[in-house]
């Protein structure tokens, strides 16, 4: 498709001479797989108004969710960091006096220059995550850390159990299209998300495709939003959709719904696999997913009868210890049964895999060192309390800087991150848009600009397009964007990479046609490029991303790390999650709330209101088993630490599960200290990845 056959080009234009307005193309650069198309009200070179789903992008289809399209509260809010700051009280005081950027720079680089003299380079962390999406702003710190030779990256808090446990039967991250359920799916699954809060578009093509009478089912702990809307809600205990998929698989092979053509043309191990699951009937599943058995004998029947039954695999039901097991599990019931032969069929976990961008020049490829150390994202808390284990055997981590991320609040182990930010031999540069709970930690803090007011580009887990995006207003005050933080930290230290001299339009447009992608200008005109590979090849009918092209039943777990060795070979209930005791009974599942997105929008007065107050929703009988009533003051806790929140009965969970949806600020809890106080830093199996909704606690009720 050359770039003029698109029809939806999203040039700027006026909305009414007489108002001013000019609508303003621009994509979401939210941590969120819709990375929506955008319309962006400009009422000034400096403000905007409403923000709008674009129909350009038939994926978004002109629906946003209600936070981005308040992005007028976010972005003109008058808690905006627009200074540099430099701290004068104690760490965490939030007492901050102004200093310019050169200044600021300035005592950054020697701050680094005199650890890294002292205890290596390795003792320099910088510390980022996906605040934005966009790939200079999010991934040119990698390009000063290779430069300098600080500790590497090793990113885990998101999507490593995810992307291992699909990669490890499909070979690679894509899929097929969701976009297809509207108008072919007879059978929709949602497996461990709540799209209804964290990725709105997909419920509207999942409702597109229920108006036309296909089936509906939600894979949940509990009753979201989105399970409200199924036809059918199978509320597992967290942690057991493994041996969910393994029932139901017995059902399918048993029953008939195998397709054996199919799966002797496209998988490695059919026969074992029947064998397998023959040995687990649902009556085992029911024992460990807490689930009836008719119900699970009664979803299977409905999936094996589907005609184009589509998985929706989302992250959620991966942040367990045994998470990338669980996601591997559900992929193999579209193999057993040939859905990925209908259009409308198969599963999409996402679409990141498939686009050809190289990296090379943002990050510094040519500068990496592999014998640096890799330090892991989520074990910042024993990272930063001296854990010799997690430091590698190597020097203390004296020097921070940290972009596009909230540590002090989204990390697990929360207790420790405190602590170990509380450092006095710590330095620590946070850059950010707001003045964050990791920010007051901060001895130097420098103001960050938002999506709008800088230029970028994005590839989408959801759908299939990646979209360049133009600076669209000015920014407030002295906020400086992530690449020029980077670019003038490096002229101080003095690392070099062309990267550094260049304008982040200069490495988009030099790194698209190093890819062989349209050029900026061509990809932001025409409103994205679009990579779909097609029905072929997206539902793996030319085979898998194997040499073999064959699904993998069984994986080779010990490939991605030593403790690949520990897991079953086929899919199974891998029991390594924090089971339920006798002293902690619930199981708790942090999930995410509608209106914050992670920390963000936690600063906007629409979300603190509609997410109301950090609440525990329980099971009616626990609630009443334990005289526990409505608005009670309840007490989490376990090893790790402890929290107060208050009580909500809640129908539609089994009795020892308990959801905290989140991220709530620290200071929002009468402890000082957030639901993350209890999460574990524990990697997952085979190769690590945060474990958010794995964690056994206690509860008390409060006088
Ligand atoms: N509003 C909002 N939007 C967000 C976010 C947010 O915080 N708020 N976060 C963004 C980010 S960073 C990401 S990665 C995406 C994630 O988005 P998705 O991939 O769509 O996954 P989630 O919706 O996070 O999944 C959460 C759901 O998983 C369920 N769950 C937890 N454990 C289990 C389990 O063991 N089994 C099953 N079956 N279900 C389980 C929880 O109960 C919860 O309903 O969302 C993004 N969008
Ligand atoms: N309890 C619990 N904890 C969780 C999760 C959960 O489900 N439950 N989910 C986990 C998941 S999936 C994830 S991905 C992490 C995410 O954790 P984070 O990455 O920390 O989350 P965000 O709130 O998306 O982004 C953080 C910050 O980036 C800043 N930012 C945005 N754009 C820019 C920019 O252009 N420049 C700079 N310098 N800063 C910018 C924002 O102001 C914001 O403070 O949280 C994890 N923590
Ligand atoms: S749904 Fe996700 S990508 Fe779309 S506007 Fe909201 S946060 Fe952004
Ligand atoms: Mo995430």
């Amino acid at each position: 498709m050359s770039p003029d056959d698109h029809s939806h080009a999203p040039a700027t234009r006026a909305k009414g001479a007489e108002t001013g307005i000019t609508i303003v193309p621009s994509v979401c650069p939210h941590d969120c797989t819709s990375t929506c198309a955008l319309e962006v009200e400009r009422l000034s070179p400096t403000r905007i108004g409403r923000v709008r789903g674009s129909q350009r992008n038939s994926y978004t289809a002109g629906v946003i969710c209600e936070k981005v399209a308040r992005y007028a509260e976010r972005i003109h809010h008058p808690d905006r960091l627009t200074k540099p700051l430099r701290r004068v009280g104690p760490k965490g005081s939030r007492q901050f006096a102004e200093i310019s950027w050169s200044d600021a720079l300035d005592i950054v680089a020697e701050q680094f220059i005199a650890k890294a003299r002292q205890y290596g380079s390795e003792t320099i962390w910088p510390y980022y995550y996906a605040g934005t999406m966009g790939l200079v702003q999010r991934d040119g710190i990698n390009r000063l850390r290779h430069a300098m030779k600080y500790s590497r990256w090793f990113s885990t808090i998101c999507v490593a159990l995810s992307d291992t446990g699909w990669i490890a039967g499909v070979g690679a991250k894509r899929g097929a299209d969701l976009r297809e359920i509207d108008d072919h799916s007879d059978l929709v699954v949602i497996w461990g998300g709540n799209p209804v809060n964290t990725q709105v578009n997909v419920m509207t093509h999942a409702m597109r495709a229920r108006k036309r009478g296909a089936k509906l089912v939600v894979i949940d702990p509990y009753r979201t939003g989105t399970a409200e809307q199924a036809d059918m809600h199978l509320a597992v205990r967290p942690g057991t959709d493994g041996a969910l998929a393994v029932g139901v698989m017995h059902v399918l092979f048993k029953e008939g719904y195998a397709d054996w053509d199919y799966l002797h043309r496209y998988t490695d191990a059919p026969d074992e696999l029947a064998a397998h699951v023959a040995q687990r009937p649902p009556e085992w599943a029911a024992a460990i997913t807490g689930l009836p058995v008719e119900e699970i004998v009664s979803f299977a029947r409905l999936y094996g009868q589907a005609k184009a039954a589509f998985i929706r695999c989302h992250h959620g039901f991966s942040r367990s210890r045994n998470g990338a097991a669980n996601m591997h599990a559900v992929t193999c019931l579209p193999a057993v049964t040939g859905a990925w032969k209908a259009k409308g069929g198969g599963a999409l976990y996402g679409h990141t895999g498939m686009y050809p961008i190289s990296k090379s020049l943002i990050e510094g490829h040519d500068l990496i060192d592999p014998s640096i150390r890799e330090l892991d994202q989520s074990r910042l808390g024993p990272i930063l309390t001296g854990d010799r284990e997690a430091l590698k055997n190597g020097p203390p981590v004296t020097g921070l800087l940290i972009q596009n991320t909230n540590p002090a609040m989204v990390c697990p182990e929360l207790e420790l991150v405190h602590k170990g930010f509380k450092r006095e031999d710590l330095f620590t540069c946070v850059h950010e848009q707001f003045l964050t709970e990791t920010a007051a930690y901060a001895d130097i803090v420098l103001p960050a600009t938002m999506f709008l007011e800088h230029d970028d580009f994005y590839t989408a887990s959801g759908h299939t397009y990646f979209q360049v995006t133009k600076k669209v207003v000015e920014a407030p005050g002295e906020c400086r964007e992530n690449h020029y933080v980077i670019s003038e930290l490096a002229k101080r230290l003095g690392a070099t990479h062309r990267g550094f001299e260049m304008t982040v339009w200069e490495i988009m447009d030099e790194s698209l046609k190093a890819s062989g992608m349209w050029d900026a200008e061509t990809n932001w005109r025409s409103g994205g490029q679009d990579f779909h590979l097609g029905f072929e090849t997206s539902h793996f009918l030319d085979g898998f991303a194997w040499p073999d092209k064959k699904f993998r039943f069984k994986p080779d777990w010990s490939a991605y790390g030593p403790r690949g060795r520990d897991m079953p070979s086929l899919p199974d209930h891998f029991d390594v999650i924090d089971n339920a005791t006798t002293d902690k009974p619930f199981r708790l599942v942090a999930a995410p709330a509608r209106t914050f997105l992670n920390s963000t929008f936690t600063e906007t007065p629409s979300s603190q209101k509609r997410e109301v107050r950090p609440t525990a929703m329980m099971n009616p009988e626990d609630c009443a088993a334990m005289a526990i009533a409505d608005g009670d003051r309840v007490e989490l806790g376990n090893e790790r630490g402890s929290t107060i929140v208050h009580a909500k009965p809640k129908a539609g969970q089994q009795r020892g599960v308990v959801v905290v949806e989140g991220i709530w600020p620290n200071r929002n809890f009468e402890t000082g200290i957030g639901i993350n106080a209890v999460t574990s830093a524990d990697p997952g199996w085979p190769n690590g990845g945060a474990v958010f909704h794995d964690t056994a606690v206690w509860i008390r009720k409060l006088p």
